[in-house]
């Protein structure tokens, strides 16, 4: 009987004919995030010949059964089943279980409640000193003199990074998050001098580089301890250097950009600073500097009713889940007394970021800062959108900034 045939089969899956790599779609990702989380729990993107989630929903159960969902074959487009990494892969990323819990251990030892404890004083000191310089200035570039300048001083001070060399870390970060996408027009812009950059990271990762009292040292004293080899060691600090960076940076002008375009919740921070967690929180959520990381099945799976073969690369749209109405009451507004606590800008589960505590406390002291010593932002010139197969900010955001007067 034709209808007894048809009656089990894979209801037809939405195929969404577009390209979520492309300028047009950074442009403005927001009605097609809508689209696909319209659409069912998972559509078809016959471009990459991939699946995509965009709920809130599949992407948390998604990022929380790493059995099915696997990173070992890589987080980005490509399968590492079938193709070799561009770098050597992640030890701690693009690894599962129980390899993983080796390595998550000890970062996630190095960056403890204690470490964040110690780390407040130092980046405290440097928010204010910045903010301070910034706001007698008035006018100032907030991506270049405020989110990328912040993180690109204390972070590496932690780990205990040279002085020379910091110039190679934006480069070398907008290598790794674009390499996770196609190696579209953007691969090959980042990688342009892509082997002197890896050089020169490589060589800020080998124990001589660091400073002996730093967050690097500790990963190496680790090897020492057997906990880790000495062959693990340098590639695990290259995790520092690809993950801790770029991420808080575009966070950081985020922040910048939703308190300039939202004066009353500017005037909330002010009034009330210690909401500023909560608002370096909801930026994660409105603007989710990582936008989408990939995983591919280990196994064939059911998702409401869509069979997903073993070896397929899903594409999770946390910007889509971050904004899913199903989710949270009025998505697209910027609302720093929201309950933000369930986005996924961070991941969920085993791979959930390890630095997130490190990247709270840089959001905290720096909105902190500016809370207490400026009345107004201002927008006062074009801004510039930065274009990268994973990360979503901005490479131009000028501003003005009136002082609090005393
Ligand atoms: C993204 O190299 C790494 O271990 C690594 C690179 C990028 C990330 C995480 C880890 C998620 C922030």
């Amino acid at each position: 009987m034709p209808q007894a045939a048809t009656a089990t089969r894979t209801p037809d899956v939405p195929t969404f004919d577009f390209d979520p790599f492309s300028r047009e779609f950074f442009d403005d990702p927001y009605p097609a995030h809508e689209a696909m989380r319209e659409a069912g729990p998972v559509v078809w993107i016959p471009r990459y010949q991939v699946w995509g989630m965009a709920r809130h929903d599949d992407v948390h159960t998604a990022f929380n059964d790493w059995q099915t969902y696997c990173s070992g074959r890589g987080v980005g487009l490509s399968d590492f089943a079938k193709e070799e990494p561009w770098r050597p892969r992640s030890l701690l990323l693009e690894v599962d279980p129980p390899y993983h819990t080796k390595t998550r251990t000890v970062i996630a030892r190095i960056l403890s409640p204690g470490t964040i404890k110690r780390l407040r004083a130092p980046f405290e000191a440097y928010a204010e000193e910045l903010v301070d310089r910034l706001v007698a200035r008035g006018r100032f570039e907030a991506v270049k003199d405020l989110a990328e300048a912040y993180p690109l001083k204390v972070f590496p001070d932690a780990i205990g990074l040279p002085d020379a060399g910091r110039e190679f870390l934006l480069p070398y970060g907008n290598m790794v998050f674009t390499g996770f996408g196609p190696r579209n027009y953007l691969f090959e812009e980042a990688m342009r001098d892509g082997d002197r950059v890896r050089q020169e990271i490589m060589r800020l990762c080998a124990r001589e580089s660091l400073r002996p009292d730093g967050l690097g040292a500790e990963i190496f004293a680790a090897a020492d301890r057997g906990e880790i080899t000495h062959e693990e060691a340098p590639m695990l600090m290259r995790s520092f250097l690809s993950a801790g960076v770029d991420t808080t940076v575009n966070a950081l002008g985020a922040a910048m950009d939703c308190l300039a375009r939202n004066p009353d919740q500017w005037q909330l921070l002010r009034g009330e600073p210690t909401l500023a967690r909560n608002a370096f929180e909801e930026t994660l959520r409105l603007e989710s500097p990582s936008q989408v990381f990939f995983r591919t099945t280990t196994r064939a799976v059911d998702v409401g009713g869509v069979a997903i073969g073993e070896g397929q690369k899903v594409l999770l749209f946390m910007a889509a889940a971050n904004r899913d109405p199903r989710r949270w009451q009025n998505p697209d507004k910027f609302d720093i007394r929201r309950r933000v606590a369930g986005h996924v800008a961070l991941g969920s589960g085993i791979h959930g970021c390890v630095g997130q505590a490190v990247a709270r406390l840089e959001g905290e002291l720096v909105l902190t800062a500016l809370a207490k010593r400026v009345e107004t932002i201002e927008i006062v010139g074009e801004p510039k959108r930065r274009y990268n197969n994973t990360l979503r900010g901005l490479s131009s955001l000028p501003v003005e900034v009136r002082a609090k007067h005393h």
